[in-house]
């Protein structure tokens, strides 16, 4: 669906200028339809409905930065100097207000992950705002709905894929779960600073494979702890039976748990018998992470925020932008919490120390856990407070992934992303999104703005849709505005594996 010049203006995406005003002059089609505007009365009416609370501040300084990652210092981009940086934390209902100060040397912006606020905080450049320029500050505030566990990130080119990102957690003022502490575990696949940057590597990738400027494209080039030389950051040959195939394409020679090596984990200290809660999101670019607590079997609570009916796991698969919160009685002694980079054949962790007397494990020792029983999205079962009532789909949306390594074409229905392509909705439709995947790799497909139920109904905001197959998740239209949809992979999302969904004029 194509949208002319009258109705960019009309929308008030014309005012962004750049590439969704520029690139349709001239073309005008009658019957295109007409979109609620992300600042429109709509979207203002949607976030009184919300019935904003008390205002919280925060400020956030996106900046170039000297950090230590355990003992590794590199040169790199992070919020407030910290990596992840200082999570953001309110009660559900209230209103975030948060100031972004761009010091990078970069247009910048931040798009708010899995929360379903007012469409003009959404934070895509060119969409829902302007890009914040060097020097500049933004003000985003928003309500924010629902208690869960969340986070936030630039959604600028590759910025993801340095340090900007952090734990956004909406508090349930009156929160089910019973638990006595909690601690958000973040994450994170890192080169930044040590064999380039994400922008070179997304120069390298896109290339395509003939661009390749090293040996081995086959088994022997995969092993991450090969220093790559100039280049090189091109992986092949990461399997995963998992992921149905080929884990990645990014070789990187650090994994990160809370921003640091395994060889300097970071270490959470209490006593034994506690009920511990904790918030796991994988803030990767490339890498989805298969997660386990040695000595203890897991229980997942929620999924992407929202929860589900309790289920016991040994351990779990989170693609990038997931996340799972899991609840644990703890045993006496050290226990390593392990993220095995899936298919990657390297591993960040933590310590959970309940003993002072007790000898950290080895960095190298890997839980058994890892190989037991994996989470799989059929297990997932909607808790009663979060499924959606059923209803058959009023629209079916359907949406071809496509594209590969070859020509790195990732794109949407054979597309590249293109702001002008808005597929229209209604509010209060049924949307069923069918993702089918036409590629030989797997997608973890995030729907701003909305969260989605799984055929299981289970709820979520991402969800990985594995290679040669196809994924129905349905969500209630009810929050208009213009909101993105594409694969949380950074690198294929900003060669082009990205849409718009458009609320329509009523
Ligand atoms: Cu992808």
């Amino acid at each position: 669906m194509t949208i002319d010049r009258r109705t960019l203006l009309k929308t008030g995406l014309g005012l962004l200028g750049g590439a969704a005003l520029t690139a349709c002059g001239g073309t005008s089609r009658t019957s295109s339809p007409s979109f609620v505007t992300p600042a429109g009365p709509q979207v203002r009416a949607a976030e009184q409905a919300r019935r904003p609370g008390a205002a919280r501040d925060f400020r956030l300084v996106a900046a170039e930065t000297q950090a230590d990652l355990g003992g590794l210092t590199v040169r790199t981009w992070a919020y407030d100097g910290r990596i992840p940086g200082t999570p953001i934390r309110v009660n559900a209902g209230e209103t975030v207000r948060a100031r972004l100060v761009n010091r990078l040397p970069a247009d910048t912006s931040i798009h708010w992950h899995g929360l379903a606020l007012r469409n003009d905080a959404d934070g895509v450049p060119g969409v829902t705002q302007q890009p914040v320029k060097t020097g500049a500050a933004y003000v985003y505030e928003f309500t924010a709905p629902d208690p869960g566990t969340y986070w936030f990130h630039p959604h600028s080119g590759t910025q993801l894929d340095r340090g900007l990102y952090a734990p956004m957690i909406v508090e349930d003022p009156r929160e089910p779960l019973g638990y006595d502490e909690e601690w958000v575990v973040v994450l994170d696949d890192w080169l930044d600073g040590v064999t380039g940057t994400p922008e070179d590597v997304l120069a390298e990738l896109s290339r395509g494979m003939g661009g390749m400027n090293h040996g081995g494209m086959m088994g022997d080039s995969a092993s991450p702890s090969q220093p790559p030389g100039k280049g090189g950051h091109m992986l092949m040959g990461a399997r995963s039976p998992l992921l149905g195939g080929d884990a990645g394409d990014v070789r990187y020679p650090h994994f990160l748990l809370n921003g640091r090596i395994p060889t300097q984990p970071a270490t959470f200290t209490t006593k034994p018998g506690t009920r511990l809660r904790i918030r796991l999101i994988n803030a990767g670019g490339d890498t989805a992470f298969r997660v386990a607590l040695a000595g203890h079997r897991l229980t997942v609570t929620h999924t992407d925020g929202f929860p589900i009916q309790h289920t016991d796991t040994d351990a779990l698969l989170i693609g990038m932008g997931e996340r799972y919160d899991v609840l644990v009685t703890l045993k006496d002694g050290v226990f390593a919490l392990a993220a095995l980079a899936e298919g990657k054949n390297a591993t960040a962790r933590a310590l959970i120390r309940t003993s002072e007397q007790s000898r950290a494990p080895r960095a190298d020792r890997r839980p058994r856990e890892l190989d037991g029983t994996v989470l799989r999205y059929a297990d997932l079962r909607a808790d009663d407070s979060a499924r959606l009532p059923s209803k058959r789909p009023d629209r079916i949306v359907k949406l071809e992934l496509t594209g590969g390594m070859m020509a790195y074409d990732w794109a949407i229905n054979g597309r590249k992303y293109d702001p002008k392509i808005i597929t229209p909705i209604r509010s209060g439709e049924r949307v069923r999104l069918s993702f089918v995947n036409r590629t030989t790799m797997w997608h973890p497909m995030h729907l701003h703005g909305h969260t989605f139920a799984l055929p299981s109904g289970a709820r979520k905001d991402t969800a990985i849709v594995l290679p040669n197959s196809t994924l129905d998740v349905d969500f209630q239209a009810g929050n208009p505005g213009i909101w993105m949809i594409h694969c949380h992979n950074v690198y294929h999302a900003e060669s082009g594996m990205m849409t718009l969904l458009g609320y329509q004029q009523a």
